[in-house]
């Protein structure tokens, strides 16, 4: 599945009241990503500009995985969040959601590939190499050969989930389909993607990248490219269940009075202290988190997660 969209087109608030977004939820949303980016508060105007100006061509490549990625996207519990991350990367043409589809779906494709503006490439999923790529295939092309083909034309390249930074799920062992990330398949062709894992991946951890790029903010990236705004920290160092690890109070199971009192769940599996991701600050929906909800962080923003972090639970 693939999407092209957003024709870089000038937008206004206007038109995100049109789509039922109120400017006090709009900068509540633009707080919470700038609060995300760790700029503070303040810089929320500039979020705001950012979301509003002139927005760039994106064209979302769909590969091989279990498209979390897009429902984590998309299916948020605050129906103003949707309209407002929609219009931001211009998922207008998601392939789950678009009106187009076959040839219509390609020529949109081809159009925001050629913007003279140059173009933004979101991809999502691993993509399988082993036979020349033959285990993956859109529209008559494998996966392989598109992304090598469109990815070294994007003047940005953001890999949205696991899978496509790292492999994720499809490289877990034996791989049959030798399923790689961005990184890896387009090595060779001077690609440097900024990588937003997760398995899910946090939707403010690629709003936040795509204003620091509309904004021209260096988007500094640590050793497997994960852009260290987000991604700097390990959950532990900012879990609220800490003060029980450092008390050495562990949830015995996780039916446990313990457990539901928030104390620490390592001893069930929690791989927070070699994880590195925002999810007990920046939230999921805004709402919770993995831990938050008592369930081990499992260390999904880390590569090859499957192989070495697993088992997932202790007991
Ligand atoms: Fe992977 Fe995303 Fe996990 Fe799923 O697209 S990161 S399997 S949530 O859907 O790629
Ligand atoms: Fe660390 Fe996990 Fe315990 Fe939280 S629950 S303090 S992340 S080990
Ligand atoms: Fe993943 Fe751990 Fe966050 S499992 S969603 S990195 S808490």
């Amino acid at each position: 599945m693939r999407i092209a969209v957003g024709l870089g087109r000038q937008r206004g608030e206007k038109e995100l009241e049109a789509s039922g977004v109120n400017r006090r939820d709009f900068m509540k949303f633009c707080t919470a990503v700038a609060v995300t980016m760790g700029f503070g508060p303040a810089f929320a105007t500039d979020v705001a500009a950012a979301l509003t100006g002139k927005r760039p061509s994106v064209v979302y490549l769909h590969e091989a995985e279990c498209t979390g990625c897009s429902e984590a996207l998309l299916r948020t519990v605050n129906p103003l969040i949707g309209p407002l991350i929609l219009d931001t990367i211009s998922l207008d043409y998601h392939e789950t959601i678009m009106a187009a589809a076959g040839e219509a779906a390609e020529a949109a494709l081809e159009q925001a590939v050629s913007n003279p503006d140059g173009f933004v490439c979101v991809v999502e999923g691993a993509i399988p190499t082993a036979d020349n790529g033959k285990f993956g295939y859109i529209a008559g092309h494998t996966m392989l050969e598109t992304v090598r083909r469109i990815i070294p034309k994007a003047k940005l390249t953001v890999c949205m989930g696991t899978c496509s930074a790292y492999g994720g799920v499809q490289a877990a062992k034996p791989n049959p389909t030798q399923a790689k990330g961005v990184n890896e398949v387009c090595a060779d062709l001077g690609v440097k993607a900024v990588c937003i894992p997760g398995c899910p991946p946090n939707p403010l951890n690629l709003v936040g990248t795509l204003v620091a790029y509309l904004t021209g903010k260096p988007i500094e990236l640590d050793e497997y490219n994960r852009p260290t705004m987000f991604y700097g920290k390990t959950i532990h160092e900012q879990c609220e269940r800490k003060k029980h690890f450092d008390a050495g109070e562990f949830a015995p199971s996780f039916n446990s009075e313990e457990a539901r009192n928030g104390w620490c769940l390592y001893d069930l599996g929690c791989k927070g202290p070699s994880t590195y991701n925002n999810c007990p600050k920046a939230l999921f929906n805004q709402t919770n988190w993995p831990v938050g909800a008592g369930h081990p962080c499992i260390g999904c923003s880390e590569p090859g997660f499957w192989d070495e972090l697993s088992p997932f639970y202790q007991n």
